[in-house]
């Protein structure tokens, strides 16, 4: 089963959406499999935003993603790594639709609210890095007959 990697930044958990965030991705049907509540380490923090090392905002992600405790989430579901990424909806806030959580909550590019994976290969990426094996949970969700066809 596919699973991706959701991270709640330090605004969504400063702004107090770190319950209607967990029940958008609730509602919506995924399973919640990994979940923890951490202040994220230059080091991590430099490793899960690596590819854009070279770009003039590294920096400041950086610090702002160190600056306060972070909800590290995996998720797991058919599609759920798309699927995400339209549930959070474009990276500036500004532009992103309504009923995104971005379009929903947010105003600015570099205060996003949440982190979700862009592919399969960078979900497996980022799920090693923020967990370990014995951190996720498998379990079989009993709505799934309601769920799936
Ligand atoms: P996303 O988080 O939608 O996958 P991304 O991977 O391109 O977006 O960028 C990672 C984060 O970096 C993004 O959530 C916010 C920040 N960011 C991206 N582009 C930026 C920009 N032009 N100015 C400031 N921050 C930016
Ligand atoms: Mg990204």
């Amino acid at each position: 089963m596919e699973r991706t990697f959701i991270a709640i930044k330090p605004d969504g958990v400063q702004r107090g959406l770190v319950g209607e965030i967990i029940h958008r991705f609730e509602s919506k049907g995924f399973t919640l499999v990994g979940l923890k509540f951490l202040k994220v380490s230059r080091e991590l923090a430099e490793q899960h935003y690596d590819v854009h090392r070279e770009r003039p905002f590294f920096s400041g992600l950086v610090e702002f993603i160190t600056s306060g405790p972070v909800a590290a989430m995996v998720w797991e579901g058919d599609g759920v790594v798309a699927s995400s990424r339209k549930l959070i909806g474009a990276t500036n806030p500004l532009t992103a639709e309504p009923g995104t959580i971005r379009g929903d909550f947010g105003v600015s590019i570099g205060r996003n609210l949440i982190h979700g994976s862009d592919a399969i290969e960078t979900a497996q990426r980022e799920i090693a890095l923020w967990f370990k094996e014995e951190e996720l949970v498998s379990w079989q969700l009993q709505l799934t007959p309601w769920l799936y066809e």
